[in-house]
């Protein structure tokens, strides 16, 4: 039928990074593309939304683009150098800071520009951002660790925006190769998003102190209903569709998984132990993902491992990746898209880190 050959409304997939982001079907278009190269470029505007690549992949034919797309036309724009792109409904947009002596201020700048962004275009909910930090284990000029330096800028525009913890959205924050930070986020307008934590877990944005100035600013998840096209008070301007039904009332719900590693309570467990590291990590998703911590959450149901169709997971010795291939198999579907990089993790005492999608 009809029904079932028509695309979601946003979806991600994993593509070869030469292959062109041509629309499997018509009517589809591509809001951004995260490139995992080797070499950090953009974000810049294209055919393709916002282009940013994010340097992940030791070698040029390590990489993988990540593709975002949607049924709705594509608008794109820049904001105190933040590039987006929008469809009425979701806005995908991107940054990047460049190498400095340290990082607090230029992220704090850049995620306030990213809130205002969403502020001004109507977007308002946050439901999933991705950081990949160059020398995150390394110390700052001011000999604060790269990771630490990042949060606090993060959480100072957080704060100075007025954000409440209670609504910080699904997060990654990850090693990269090289030198500066690059970040995308995706925000909703009308889909209702929901944030999770983790039972097993204190929330990231209540560590404690030991663990840097300011605590990490993320949920372990968000659940998103999403609505194909934003209801009530959409203009012209911020609804450009031709092509889309007019009252198209189709929704689909997707839980967005933090990146997740083996970290219980607030403290980092099976120090130098990768399978129980990842054994951890995989308990942790589950936990977050399962029937009574949706129930918890006011969620209809939950998921389990095996509804995680995309997944990426990242690894920070190469000698571990055969293990985790191996682990990460026994536990996800086998039509899962699963993509394995080898970078540095938040913590130095952390191995391996997963997150995915469930639907
Ligand atoms: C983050 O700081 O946004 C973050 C870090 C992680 C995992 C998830 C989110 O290691």
């Amino acid at each position: 039928t009809d029904v079932a050959l028509s695309p979601d409304t946003l979806d991600v997939e994993f593509r070869e990074r030469t292959e062109e982001a041509a629309p499997d079907f018509p009517g589809v278009h591509t809001l951004g593309v995260v490139d995992h190269g080797p070499r950090p470029a953009g974000p810049s505007l294209t055919r393709r939304g916002v282009e940013l690549t994010v340097p992940m992949a030791a070698a040029e034919a390590d990489g993988f683009a990540e593709v975002w797309t949607t049924t709705r036309p594509v608008r794109t724009g820049c904001h105190r150098g933040i590039h987006y792109a929008y469809d009425g409904e979701h806005l995908f947009c991107a940054g990047r800071v460049p190498a400095a002596r340290s990082y607090a201020r230029r992220t704090e700048e850049a995620y306030t520009a990213l809130l205002e962004l969403t502020g001004e275009l109507g977007y308002h909910s946050l439901f999933r951002m991705w950081n990949f930090i160059g020398r995150i284990n390394e110390d700052n000029a001011d000999r604060l660790e790269i990771y630490r330096d990042f949060c606090l800028g993060r959480a100072t525009a957080f704060e100075k925006s007025r954000y409440p913890l209670r609504r910080l959205s699904a997060a990654t924050g990850i090693g990269a190769l090289g030198e500066g930070i690059s970040f995308c986020a995706l925000s909703a307008k009308s889909g209702i998003c929901t944030p999770l934590e983790n039972p097993r877990q204190i929330a990231a944005y209540h560590y404690p102190r030991r663990y840097g100035p300011k605590s990490p600013s993320f949920a372990r998840a968000t659940h998103v209903r999403h609505t194909a096209a934003g209801t009530g008070t959409g203009t012209a301007e911020d609804a450009p569709s031709q092509d889309a039904p007019a009252h198209d009332h189709r929704t689909h719900d997707r839980l967005y998984v933090s990146g997740t590693a083996s970290i219980v309570g607030h403290a980092s467990v099976h120090a130098g132990r990768i399978e129980e590291q990842v054994r951890t990590t995989l308990d942790n998703i589950a936990g977050v993902i399962g029937d009574a911590n949706a129930a918890a959450h006011g969620l209809a149901h939950g998921y389990r491992l095996t509804d995680l169709y995309r997944a990426k997971v990242y690894v920070r010795h190469a000698e571990h990746l055969d293990a985790v291939r191996r682990l990460c198999a026994e536990a996800f579907a086998p039509e899962a898209e699963i993509a394995f990089l080898n970078v540095d993790i938040c913590r130095s005492d952390l191995l391996v880190e997963i997150e995915g999608i469930a639907r």
